[in-house]
């Protein structure tokens, strides 16, 4: 039985913080990450699409606002969640307790140091053996490639799924990856933005608990073909100015 916790207000010097975790059926992680959740955190948003597991029931009782989306991703998800947040700063992560609630303190006190306005949370080095297979490491690092030469601009860890930045960027930004590819489309609609300053540190990353959703060959196939009609595509900007 998990004893019911309420939030109550708070800031972080002087922020307004909104945590957002997507999950799909996450029920052993999402208990680990909330229990470790900060005070400080103002609101703590859990998106489920359709958990056929106890997420929701377990991220209610520990103090999320449990959010539900209709259509299944990643991305939809995120931007489902974006849209009830109502800190001044967001902070992101997996449901899987794979990235470290602890460190929310840290990434904000680098994200404040270093007056940026998206803080990318960078999984490498991998310090723990076993938080990441010598082939998911080759991968990341291609699509990490891939994503700096093709938006010059040196991005060690373009999929990690923990970010820190102001919720008032969001209306600078066009995001329409409903799966996976919207970890790599947030990042490159903040480093191409002259207006946004775009920073990065290194965190420990760890196993997940529970079961993968990701599918290694097709999202990774996927978020690379991504990044290229991301970069050449120009019908929306076109569409944009036109409207
Ligand atoms: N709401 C929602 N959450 C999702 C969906 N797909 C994945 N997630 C969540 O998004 C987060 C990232 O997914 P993961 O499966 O951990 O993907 P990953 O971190 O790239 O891969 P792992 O190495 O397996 O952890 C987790 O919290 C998932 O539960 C989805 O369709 N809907
Ligand atoms: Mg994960």
């Amino acid at each position: 039985m998990i004893a019911s916790k309420a939030r109550a207000r708070a800031v972080y010097k002087g922020h307004r913080i909104t945590v957002v975790i997507p999950c799909l059926n996450e029920e052993q992680g999402i208990e680990q990450v909330l229990r470790r959740m900060p005070s400080f955190v103002d609101q703590v948003i859990v998106v489920d699409n359709g958990s056929t597991d106890r997420t929701s029931e377990i991220a209610r009782s520990l103090g999320a606002e449990v959010i539900r989306e209709d259509v299944r991703g990643y991305g939809r998800a995120y931007r489902k969640g974006f849209a009830h947040a109502t800190g001044d700063l967001i902070v992101t992560l997996d449901g899987d307790h794979s990235y470290p609630v602890d460190a929310i303190s840290y990434l904000l006190e680098a994200f404040l140091h270093l007056e940026v306005d998206f803080l990318n949370a960078s999984r490498f080095p991998v310090r723990n053996p076993k938080a990441m297979s010598l082939k998911h490491k080759i991968g990341n690092l291609a699509l990490s490639l891939a994503m700096s030469l093709l938006f010059l601009r040196w991005v060690r860890d373009s999929q990690s799924g923990m970010w820190v930045f102001r919720r008032s960027i969001l209306d600078e930004m066009t995001l329409e990856a409903d799966g996976m590819a919207f970890s790599e489309e947030i990042k490159i609609e903040a480093l191409k933005n002259r207006r946004i300053r775009f920073g990065e540190i290194s965190i420990m990353y760890s196993s997940r608990l529970g079961e993968k959703k990701l599918n290694p060959w097709r999202d990774g196939l996927h978020n690379l073909l991504f990044l290229f009609k991301k970069r050449f595509s120009r019908t929306k900007k076109l569409a944009r100015r036109a409207g």
